[in-house]
């Protein structure tokens, strides 16, 4: 199969030739985010196309989270796929994984905002907005006054994880921060964000959207701003225990014999009816996902799911 769409090998293949991703993996990975997209494996050699193009510059900002959401974007089990995303993009700000610190990190943000060519904004974290935004500084200014700065400027502003999106765990009540997500923070000023949530959201979807971008395919949003490519059916529609549930078999415990044969986990806590993701299609590091390991999904990609969707577990 071959990489390249064009004529000759583009800057992107040598550049990942480089970094020793052979074309087979390349290609593999490239078939996954085509399926994550929805558009089936003949257009795996589009995505590679986008994917060793010009590469969009990237500013990626922090503000209240746990960064488990560039922890799943990085830690993933291959070694070339965190590689293949810093080629694929140019990430030219990234507060926790920038080399540069204090003036230098400063004059990188203000050079990658006035890129002639644009750039996209990645938010990760929630924006604390209580009390002028004094819970959250990253270099002397409150995460609000960094977004305000950065967001509004942006070719597509994307949040990573449902903190950025909805709030997170952040907003949770009493939200005593006054946490907010990107949309609910910034829409007077015409940002409208592409939401990527879960906790933390799956970086095939992340790929996805920056395929999609690069590619300048329409992204269709649901009402809560998330693309119908990876949040258009429920979890429960999408799993492998669904017969067990429609055959009213749901397992008792979780160390019980009927939850290890794959009985269905509602009756132990699991949200997957009510939320909207791709985890059993997708898996996490192309491995697993938590309702196959034995554990209810707890809703994670929902607005307000630290409040809406507790208790977790019954049993
Ligand atoms: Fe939130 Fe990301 Fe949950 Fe954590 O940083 S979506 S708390 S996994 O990591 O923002
Ligand atoms: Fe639905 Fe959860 Fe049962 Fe799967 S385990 S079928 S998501 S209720
Ligand atoms: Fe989250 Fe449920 Fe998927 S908890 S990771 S949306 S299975």
């Amino acid at each position: 199969m071959r990489i390249a769409v064009g004529l000759g090998k583009t800057d992107g293949q040598e550049r990942l030739e480089r970094q020793g991703i052979s074309r087979r993996d390349f290609m593999k990975f490239c078939t996954a985010v085509a399926v994550t997209m929805g558009l089936g494996p003949s257009m795996a050699s589009d995505v590679a196309a986008a994917l060793t193009g010009k590469r969009a510059s990237v500013v990626y900002l922090h503000c209240a989270e746990c960064t488990g959401c560039s922890e799943a974007l990085l830690r993933t089990y291959k070694p070339f796929i965190d590689t293949l995303i810093l080629d694929t993009i140019s990430l030219d700000y990234h507060e926790t994984i920038m080399a540069a610190a204090g003036e230098a990190a400063e004059e990188a943000l203000a050079k990658a905002i006035k890129n002639p060519d644009g750039y996209v904004a990645v938010v990760e974290g929630a924006i604390p907005m209580a009390d002028g935004g004094k819970y959250g500084y990253v270099g002397g200014h409150t995460m609000y006054d960094l977004c305000k700065r950065v967001l509004p400027g942006a070719k597509a502003v994307i949040t990573m994880g449902t903190c950025a999106a909805y709030g997170g765990v952040q907003a949770a009540k009493p939200n005593p921060t006054g946490a907010v997500g990107v949309n609910e923070a910034f829409a007077d000023m015409g940002v409208k964000a592409i939401n990527l949530p879960g906790c933390p959201p799956n970086p095939l979807n992340f790929v996805g959207t920056v395929v999609a971008f690069l590619q300048g395919r329409e992204i269709r949003l649901d009402e809560l701003g998330r693309p119908l490519m990876f949040f258009g059916k429920t979890v429960h529609e999408l799993c492998e225990r669904l017969p067990h549930f429609e055959a009213g078999e749901f397992a008792p415990s979780f160390d019980s014999e009927e939850a290890r044969k794959g009985w269905c986990l509602y009756d132990l806590g699991c949200k997957g009816p009510s939320t909207y993701n791709n985890c059993p299609k997708v898996l996490f590091n192309d491995t697993n996902w938590p309702v196959r390991a034995g554990h209810p999904c707890i809703g994670c990609s929902e607005p307000g799911f630290w409040d809406e969707m507790t208790p977790f577990y019954k049993n």
